[in-house]
């Protein structure tokens, strides 16, 4: 097989990246077999090569793409044979917002909510540097983050209320059928649902509809991975 990804990996092989997720679910859109390589945080020699000190880092033959968008359109650009990601260019430019406000908006309300249950799930030796930095960021102990988790579950409401809105009406963000929209926003709730054993989401809300859906496609790819708790 000649495509790698590098993927982000937790204790006991604990696949847990949103931004991995994004691309495993968007290679199986198109059919394109590809080994999930284990990468820890603080290995940064083993992507060196690639320039990135982030995952994905994907390797395709002689290419090496990285950053999760750069690599949707490079499959949907490079693989025209195979099922579409965007649509064509409208459909492109759409997703490229909503993959915006995936990460500044959706990822960062998420995060705060589950940051410490991440670090639980880490392999010992990822421990350190990601309580280092994530403290840095938040300014706040992760002991601290716990403590306010019930107020950041409540702010995560009215972030969530455009998705909210839409899968009320429409099956799937992208319309009749999942696209890259659906994997780009699923691989935040997959991230929550593999490390955390708090539920996120009220049980009427039609993202629980949606998730399931999600969690169905590829023969239940997203299922081989169990949930937290
Ligand atoms: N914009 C990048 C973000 C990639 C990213 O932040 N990946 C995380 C894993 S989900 C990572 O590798 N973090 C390494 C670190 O924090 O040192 C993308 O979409 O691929």
């Amino acid at each position: 097989m000649t495509r790698k990804v590098y993927d982000l990996c937790g204790a006991d092989d604990l696949r847990f990246s949103p931004n991995c997720w994004r691309i495993r679910l968007a290679l199986a859109h198109k059919g394109l077999e590809t080994e999930f390589a284990p990468w820890n945080f603080t290995d940064k020699e083993a992507i060196a090569f690639s320039g990135s000190t982030t995952v994905p880092v994907l390797v395709d033959g002689e290419e090496t793409i990285v950053g999760s968008w750069n690599i949707a359109c490079y499959l949907e650009d490079s693989y025209p044979d195979t099922p579409s990601y965007f649509g064509g260019e409208a459909g492109r430019a759409v997703t490229g917002f909503i993959n915006a406000w995936t990460d500044s908006t959706l990822h960062p309300a998420l995060v705060r909510c589950i940051v410490t249950d991440v670090h639980e799930r880490l392999d010992p030796v990822d421990q350190d540097y990601f309580r280092e930095t994530r403290e840095a960021r938040f300014g706040k102990t992760l002991e601290e983050m716990r403590d306010a988790r019930a107020e950041f579950i409540e702010a995560l409401e009215p972030a969530l209320k455009p998705l909210q809105t839409i899968l009320h009406y429409e099956a799937w963000i992208s319309g009749d059928a999942p696209a890259y929209a659906d994997y780009l926003v699923f691989g935040a709730f997959q991230w929550a649902r593999l490390v955390s054993p708090v539920e996120l989401l009220k049980k009427d809300s039609p993202i629980s509809g949606w998730r399931e859906r999600m969690l169905d496609l590829f023969d239940g790819l997203a299922r081989t991975q169990p949930a937290a708790g």
